[in-house]
């Protein structure tokens, strides 16, 4: 069916959702959102993007979807993509509960012959455990009354080069029906190529192998980050000696902790779900617990630079700069400054915060006045409005200690004008 007669129902306007909303809009089909929050839809179907996001903000307006929170919507759906949120609880387990919600909803709203396609992060099974079942109990049958397949999200947010316009996508399905109609829908949208994987397990195997590769060698140059600083050796100076080796090196940061709604999280999904393979990831779960206790490490290296000159934690006050998980982005899902700032006023610390893109949930509404009240200073996010701080300004508010959570600002520097200075393996 040409796709300008195809009516596409996007369920979650998130980080996610949001963008393929508007880039199938873009790319000519009729386009609704299925959002449970009303204030995100009347803001949607005002023009105005609920998420700071370049993408969005430079095209929402001109390719706006229709948003609505009424799932009937869906029953004029040739295409339903879910974009719902996969969390894990605090014991790290995956919550499947919105995308079994929103199959639910797409499941009794169905059109005859819908593609559905999933694009929520799962474990390899997902589709084939909780989401088919779903459907067979709402009468269909799998390849005819409903074709299901997966293509795992890759939005990056803050990112501009790589957009939902031009992202490399892989799809996969039950059937080849289901697969060609998912592999023409994606290269409508995509510039980028579009694979066809052998199995939609595959599919969903692939964002987790993505994402836990990237969290594992974040986890490799934390523990060097911990190893170099009883060595005296500057980690970062050794990773980018590292990296002008021109093949088979890919540079990582250590910092002061791993946030976002996917790096810490998706790794979980395989390790809980290899469980009961029988299987147990001993690999990906250090890598997490090395990513988790960068924190706690962060904190006690401001303990120890306070204990150098006297000063202790208890009554300190410390200046938390950033909230968010990364730099440029107003997300504060999972970000370490949680617990940072947690184990700072467990210490007795008397905390404030400042984050320019988050505001709202900042002590501090301007960079100065944390800067004029703190005694020490922790660097969480590496924003640019942080890194263009001048060396000396530290020095000129009279703050003694600065942690650099992210190895952004100019160690020499700081240390020369007689302040304190410890980043994350340097
Ligand atoms: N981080 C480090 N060291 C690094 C890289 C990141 O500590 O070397 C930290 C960041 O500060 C942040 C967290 O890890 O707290 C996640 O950073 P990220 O750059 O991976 O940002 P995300 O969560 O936006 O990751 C997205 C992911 N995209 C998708 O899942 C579709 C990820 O797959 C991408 O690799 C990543 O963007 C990217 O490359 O920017």
């Amino acid at each position: 069916m040409e796709k300008k007669n195809q009516t596409v129902c996007v369920i979650g306007l998130g980080y996610v959702g949001l963008p393929m909303a508007v880039r199938s809009v873009e790319v000519g089909y009729k386009v609704y959102g299925l959002d449970n929050v009303k204030k995100k839809v009347d803001l949607i179907n005002s023009g105005k993007s609920p998420i700071e996001e370049k993408y969005l903000i430079d095209n929402l307006s001109r390719f706006k979807p229709k948003a609505t929170t009424n799932e009937k919507i869906l029953k004029q759906a040739d295409i339903i993509l879910i974009c719902v949120p996969t969390p894990v609880d605090e014991k790290f387990f995956p919550d499947y509960t919105p995308v079994i919600t929103a199959s639910e909803i797409a499941a009794r709203n169905l059109k005859k012959g819908a593609l559905v396609i999933l694009e929520s992060t799962v474990n390899p099974g997902v589709s084939e455990e909780i989401i088919a079942p779903i459907f067979k109990k709402a009468g269909c049958k799998i390849g005819k009354d409903v074709f299901i397949a997966h293509c795992p999200e890759r939005v990056n947010p803050g990112d501009i080069k790589w957009t939902v316009a031009n992202l490399p996508r892989v799809v996969g399905s039950f059937d080849k029906n289901g697969l060609d109609m998912a592999y023409d829908y994606y290269t409508s949208i995509t510039t980028g190529e579009v694979r066809k994987m052998k199995s939609i397990r595959a599919a969903e195997a692939v964002k987790i192998v993505e994402n836990s590769f990237r969290d594992i060698n974040i986890a490799f140059v934390n523990e060097l980050a911990k190893s170099f600083d009883k060595f005296g050796i500057d980690v970062k100076d050794v990773i980018e000696g590292a990296s002008n080796k021109p093949f088979a090196f890919m540079p990582h940061w250590p910092s002061c902790g791993v946030g976002g709604h996917c790096i810490p999280v998706d790794p979980y999904y395989l390790i809980e779900r290899a469980k009961e393979n029988g299987f147990d990831h001993k690999f990906l779960r250090t890598a997490r617990e090395i990513n988790n206790s960068m924190p706690a490490y962060t904190v006690e290296l401001l303990q120890d630079s306070l204990n150098e000159i006297k000063m202790p934690m208890k009554g300190t006050t410390v200046g938390i700069l950033g909230i968010a998980y990364k730099a440029n982005v107003d997300d504060i899902r999972e970000s370490p400054s949680k617990k940072i700032i947690e184990l700072a006023k467990n210490y007795g610390a008397n905390v404030l915060t400042y984050d320019p893109h988050i505001l709202e949930k900042s002590t501090e509404k301007k960079l100065e006045s944390i800067l004029k009240k703190s005694q020490a200073i922790i660097l969480v996010t590496d924003h640019d409005e942080f890194k263009s701080i001048e060396p000396k300004t530290w020095k000129k508010y009279g703050i003694k200690v600065v942690i650099d959570g992210k190895n952004c600002l100019d160690k020499d520097a700081i240390r020369r004008s007689g302040v304190i200075y410890k980043g994350i393996g340097r």
